[in-house]
């Protein structure tokens, strides 16, 4: 009897899975675009730092996007092909090209840029010191005008290692994008740099070309962002005290929205919205507006806004109040930064110290919020590229200081996840207790319960957590074509080596497959299904005799098509499935299939002049390596328009 039972339930969760499976399946076969869904990275953060690898929030355009529209006017072929020369010059126009490797020079400047920097250098170098980004503000912004008489602005840029490019693109976005009345000077502090473009040729550049407002600080030994910062604002002298990271570009009208909310409360601290500048095509996109927030493992994250918090009395311009910020890019009051207590002197280097310095302005009686209407871009790296000097985890001791100084009985939730750092010594932290003492500072507990009460405990009695619902699916890319994808030389088709699900699988020639798929419905069908279902999944239904359909094998099934979209994010999607993919740091590898990331870069390819098929964060092309062998290697190469380079996209 209980078998039967049994055996009725499992036909019944057959039963309604295949319902599921066949109308997923109509849906994915008849909508226009087919690919698979994407993660909306709200929550989370990555091992490196407080911008998790998928950041780029898919409900906004995407950096491939803005690049797209910044210049479907010009001809990307041309703007690279005529201005490539002396690409020193800078102030190229921009182009999803603009990475193209024609020597091995080029080469070895991209190589070691991924290595040394961890983004495109050859991209920096080409564009130059100078470029327009587009203006992301909304439109409500672009009516605001702001008082005549703001405090003036000291910039404080610290910086280790960075790309001079980059650093004086920083300093000229500043430069050229802030009145000259509200600028009183930018600080540049080295710290300790080791290369050697960033002593010499910097000093030489800035006092032969931008003399007057800019000092340079260097420092003697590394001391980290943290206490770099600190001496910085040291040598200030502006009212008004702005951070960025030394591979910014500010936006238009990025410093007055920051300056009005400050001298409305000196007792403000305001962040602009921080827009994206791909690590790997340098290209400027925006961000929607998200506030920060943290999880118990005290790393920043980013979270949407709570709808009560949007849309106050100025509309989209309203600034957002954030429980935290992201670190880099902020606007203080001078006086009211040191009053507050600067930062933990006893921080190292690198991370904790936006944690605890948002702590501190809420729980000590600042505010802290996100000004819309001002847009800073950052290049955001896909890891840092430096580490301590002595290779500690400054992460974790600086965690643990501001854990011990801020969290009250909270520490625990920490401890919690991180048990191993409960008896980790973390030096002297009775300046900062006697600090939050000095400051009248509230608890932790009033912290959470009035500025985050979406943050959650876990414990006996913790609440269950609320679910958050997002009205907005993330966009699927529409398909700009869909077909094989054929090697004109030797008309094959490019197709999955084994497995075209397979992760990681490569890309190889073979002779085209012209079988018609919408002859053969149960091939149609099955191939479908995979799609939406596990070959195991499937498996299971046919063993049941649920779905019969034919007698092809469910392993040869889906290499019999090989159907490539390229869509508006510049993806090159195998069968709906997987992305070609390129490493973002070895261009020697071939590509691989994996799986999409929505975020550009690696998996963003163009075509281009001469049939080509350039991959942009490698600056190459696609070619076939060897094209008489029956193998039908593919490999990256420098683009030379050989008709081993030459690729056609057709249904
Ligand atoms: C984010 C912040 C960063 C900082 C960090 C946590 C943004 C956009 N960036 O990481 O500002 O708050 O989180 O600590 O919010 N630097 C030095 N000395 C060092 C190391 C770094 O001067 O020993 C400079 C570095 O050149 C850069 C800045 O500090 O200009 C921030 O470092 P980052 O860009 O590596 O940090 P990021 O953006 O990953
Ligand atoms: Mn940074």
């Amino acid at each position: 009897m209980g078998s039967v039972t049994v055996r009725y339930f499992c036909y019944g969760c057959l039963f309604t899975s295949a319902t599921w499976t066949v109308l997923l399946f109509v849906y994915f076969n008849f909508s226009e675009v087919t690919q698979p869904l994407k993660n909306v990275p709200i929550k989370g953060s990555g091992p490196h730092g407080p911008f998790p690898k998928k950041f780029y929030p898919r409900f906004t355009r995407s950096p491939s996007q803005v690049l797209e529209s910044q210049f479907k006017a010009n001809k990307i072929d041309d703007v690279v092909d005529n201005h490539i020369e002396d690409p020193e010059k800078g102030n190229m126009k921009f182009s999803s090209e603009l990475g193209m490797i024609f020597n091995e020079r080029d080469q070895e400047l991209r190589d070691l840029g991924y290595q040394k920097h961890a983004f495109n250098m050859l991209i920096s170098n080409r564009l130059g010191y100078h470029r327009d980004v587009p203006d992301t503000r909304n439109a409500a912004c672009k009516d605001k005008s702001y008082p005549t008489d703001l405090p003036v602005a000291s910039v404080v840029i610290c910086f280790y290692n960075e790309a001079l490019s980059a650093l004086l693109r920083t300093v000229h976005s500043v430069l050229d994008r802030t009145p000259a009345r509200l600028l009183h000077e930018i600080i540049l502090v080295d710290d300790d740099s080791d290369f050697d473009d960033l002593k010499g040729e910097l000093d030489e550049y800035i006092q032969k070309y931008i003399p007057g407002k800019i000092k340079i600080i260097r420092n003697t030994k590394r001391e980290g962002l943290i206490r770099g910062r600190m001496i910085g604002a040291a040598h200030a002298t502006g009212e008004v005290l702005v951070f960025l990271d030394s591979h910014c570009e500010v936006n238009v009208m990025w410093l007055q929205p920051l300056l009005a909310a400050i001298q409305e409360d000196g007792q403000t601290v305001v962040c602009p919205v921080i827009d994206i500048i791909s690590a790997d095509t340098l290209a400027y996109s925006s961000s929607p507006v998200v506030r920060g927030g943290f999880n118990w493992g005290l790393h920043f994250k980013w979270d949407l806004v709570p709808l009560a918090e949007l849309g106050g009395p100025e509309g989209a311009t309203t600034p957002i109040k954030s429980p935290t910020m992201a670190g880099g890019l902020f606007a203080m009051n001078r006086n009211y930064f040191n009053e507050l207590g600067q930062y933990d002197s006893g921080m190292d280097i690198w991370g904790g110290e936006n944690l605890e310095i948002s702590f501190r302005i809420w729980m000590c009686g600042g505010k802290l919020f996100i000004i819309p209407c001002s847009r800073v871009g950052h290049i955001f790296r896909k890891r840092r590229p430096y580490g301590s000097p002595e290779g500690q985890d400054t992460m974790t001791h600086n965690s643990l200081r501001l854990a011990h100084v801020w969290l009250d009985e909270y520490k625990e939730q920490y401890f919690s996840l991180r048990p191993d750092l409960r008896t980790r010594s973390y030096g002297n932290i009775s300046e900062r207790v006697e600090l939050r003492k000095k400051l009248d500072c509230k608890s932790f507990k009033w912290y959470l319960d009035n500025i985050y009460p979406e943050m959650q405990i876990s414990g006996p009695n913790a609440k269950p957590q609320q679910p958050i619902f997002v009205n907005r699916g993330p966009k699927r890319p529409k398909v700009l074509q869909r077909g094989r994808l054929y090697h004109l030389q030797t008309n094959k088709c490019l197709v999955a080596q084994g497995r075209p699900s397979q992760k990681g699988g490569l890309v190889v020639l073979k002779a085209c497959d012209y079988r018609d798929a919408s002859q053969n419905s149960d091939q149609q069908l099955r191939f479908g299904l995979l799609q939406v279902l596990g070959s195991q999944e499937l498996k299971a239904l046919y063993d049941c005799g649920i779905l019969e359909l034919g007698k092809i094998g469910i392993r040869t099934l889906s290499s019999v098509q090989s159907v490539w979209i390229y869509n508006e994010e510049h993806e090159l999607v195998l069968n709906n499935l997987l992305c070609l993919d390129m490493s973002e740091t070895r261009s020697s590898d071939p590509p691989r299939l994996m799986k999409c990331h929505g975020s550009g870069g690696s998996q963003q390819w163009t075509f281009g002049r001469n049939n080509r098929l350039y991959q942009v964060s490698v600056g190459q092309c696609l070619g076939v390596v060897d094209p008489l062998s029956h193998r039908g290697s593919v490999a990256m190469a420098i683009c030379d328009g050989s008709s081993s380079q030459q690729w056609h996209l057709e249904g």
